[in-house]
């Protein structure tokens, strides 16, 4: 830990440095530590961003991931990107990754099981077709899954959503609409917020906002036509 390292990390709120003061340094051996506390995990986060930012690690993706989003193949992600969206704009740090139910069943095994050593505590997983991606992540792990049936097939998504919401008794997976992978961004950000009171703040925000929205719009309807409104 160099001097100028211990000089930022005086300045963060809620960091302590901890110098374990031995007689000589060498090269990979550690000589102290830095623990970070604050009121909510969000605040830590952020903390921890503007630290790893100071030290010049830029990359979003040095911060673990609290959101694993995971789809069956490069075809999703058109939809899957909005649970993505919805997460980078409450600042909770996800990932997105490609992980086969069926065509690389070992990855997906891995990447499941390791969830909890990798700090991940929500799982969007979104699939078309035959999907028994998200199923079988909720098999393997205790953290919540949350499903996106992705409108992939001839079938128009239903057989994407009844693979989905059909799971067995025991195995819960929360299944949001055909397509509607913001949902599924917005329901984790609510599962994390029971225990997060900034990001509970936060989605509060939302709501407040998006029912404003709607009352702007009933208001514009009711002083307008509704030739004139749909003509705006
Ligand atoms: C694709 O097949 C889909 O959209 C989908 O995600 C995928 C299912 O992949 P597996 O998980 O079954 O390999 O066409």
């Amino acid at each position: 830990m160099a001097n100028q390292t211990i000089a930022r990390a005086l300045e963060i709120p809620g960091a302590t440095v901890h110098w374990y003061d031995k007689p000589d340094m060498r090269k990979q051996r550690k000589m102290g530590h830095i623990t970070l506390v604050g009121p909510s995990v969000g605040v830590l986060e952020a903390r921890l961003k503007s630290m790893l930012k100071e030290e010049g690690y830029e990359n979003p993706s040095e911060v673990a991931p609290r959101v694993g989003i995971v789809m069956g193949s490069d075809s999703d992600l058109s939809v899957m990107k909005d649970a993505a969206k919805i997460l980078n704009m409450f600042g909770v740090s996800n990932e997105v990754r490609i992980v086969s139910a069926h065509r690389t069943p070992e990855l997906m095994y891995t990447y499941a099981s390791s969830t909890r050593e990798r700090g991940i505590q929500v799982i969007i997983a979104g699939a078309g077709g035959a999907v028994h991606l998200p199923g079988m992540v909720a098999a393997l792990t205790p953290f919540p899954v949350i499903g996106v049936p992705v409108r992939a097939s001839t079938l128009d998504g239903i057989d994407s959503l009844l693979s989905i919401v059909q799971m067995p008794r025991g195995v819960p997976v929360a299944t949001v609409a055909v397509n509607n992978a913001t949902n599924a961004g917005l329901l984790a950000v609510r599962i994390l917020g029971v225990g997060d009171a900034d990001l509970w703040t936060r989605m509060n925000q939302y709501q407040e906002d998006t029912r404003d929205f709607v009352l702007l719009k009933a208001d514009k309807l009711r002083k307008d036509s509704w030739e004139a409104y749909l003509n705006r």
